[in-house]
């Protein structure tokens, strides 16, 4: 087997909505929004990749923790599979216990940053001579489809790190459904869900002292500047992460620290002193309640691994 990878150009920038598109539709909204996966480009997927290294997220370890202990019984309950698809592939080092565990023949990496998704895949091809390593540039969230020639018998789709939760509960029911009808029958998924702890914690995840995440947060506006030209002064803004129990979610804004102008290609948008722009959701659940949405979703839960503190949750789901 050769290391390179093979590449699927399955991104849709052209076709659907842009950055600039879903900028101005957002921020035209009542209460102005914008969806999570922009915050993806080259710099906030580094700053993504620092805030899993802070003490505060504990998301990233617990998982690792979960996984690296749970590698055996996984690949047994999977059994023999042929391929290895990894949703949000990024710097996919969790998916390397995993590889090591089952020993698929192939792997797809699906990822939204194309140079993250390169990087990581080649990687992977480098340090895994015997696998064959697939990469395809896709908004999963908008579309899910696997490249023709590299579906196997069965397939484990792979959704760490709780990302699932940046989908609403009805989302993320559709999204799990829609990612049963891409895969072939039998396929099984293997996804981290974060659980619904002390607030205290959560909140901390998202407010690290370092400031990572506040960073992470305020580089939409540094990309609204560097890619649409948008004359914003990030210093104008400040981060806001908190935990809203009656949805149990973890909800990031950016709020205006004055009375001031957003002005994206000729569009002017008015913010208040302390009008937000709703950045994020990260839904948190209980096992029993990510297990019944996953039920709703035609999945059977055939088992769910935690940490000792009840910290982070896996589960796996047969179709
Ligand atoms: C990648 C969506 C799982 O919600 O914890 C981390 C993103 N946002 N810190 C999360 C995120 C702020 C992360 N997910």
């Amino acid at each position: 087997m050769s290391s390179a990878v093979r590449f699927h150009d399955q991104h849709v920038d052209a076709a659907g909505p842009s950055f600039r598109d879903d900028v101005i539709a957002g921020l035209s909204l009542e209460r102005k929004r914008l969806s999570p996966k922009y915050f993806y480009d080259r710099r906030g997927s580094l700053l993504f990749e620092a805030i899993c290294r802070q003490p505060e997220y504990y998301l990233t370890r617990t998982e690792e923790g979960i996984l690296a202990a749970a590698a055996e019984e996984i690949a047994a309950l999977v059994g023999p599979e042929s391929l290895l698809v990894e949703l949000g592939s990024g710097a996919s080092r969790k998916v390397r216990l995993l590889l090591e565990a089952m020993r698929p023949s192939r792997y797809l990496g699906v990822d939204i940053s194309r140079d993250f998704l390169l990087q990581s895949t080649r990687r992977l091809a480098a340090d895994y001579p015997w696998l064959e390593v697939h990469a395809a540039w896709a908004d999963f969230s908008e579309r899910l489809r696997v490249p023709s020639g590299v579906e196997g018998r069965r397939a484990v789709a792979f959704f760490p790190g709780s990302s699932i939760g940046n989908f609403a509960p009805a989302e993320a029911e559709a999204f799990l459904a829609r990612l049963r009808r891409a895969l072939p029958p039998g396929s099984g998924v293997l996804i981290g869900v974060d659980l619904v702890k002390d607030r205290r914690l959560l909140e901390a995840a998202y407010n690290d002292a370092a400031g990572v995440t506040a960073a992470f947060n305020l580089n939409l506006l540094e990309r609204m500047r560097r890619e649409l030209g948008a004359p914003v002064e990030p210093g104008n803004f400040r981060h806001l992460a908190f935990f809203d129990a009656a949805a149990s979610r973890i909800e990031m804004h950016l709020v205006s620290e004055c009375r001031q102008a957003l002005v994206v290609d000729g569009h002017r948008f008015d913010f208040a002193r302390g009008e937000t722009l709703h950045t994020e959701n990260s839904c948190k659940y209980s096992r029993e309640g990510f297990q019944a949405l996953a039920g709703r979703a035609g999945y059977r839960s055939s088992a769910v691994w935690s940490d000792a503190e009840g910290l982070f949750s896996v589960h796996y789901l047969s179709s």
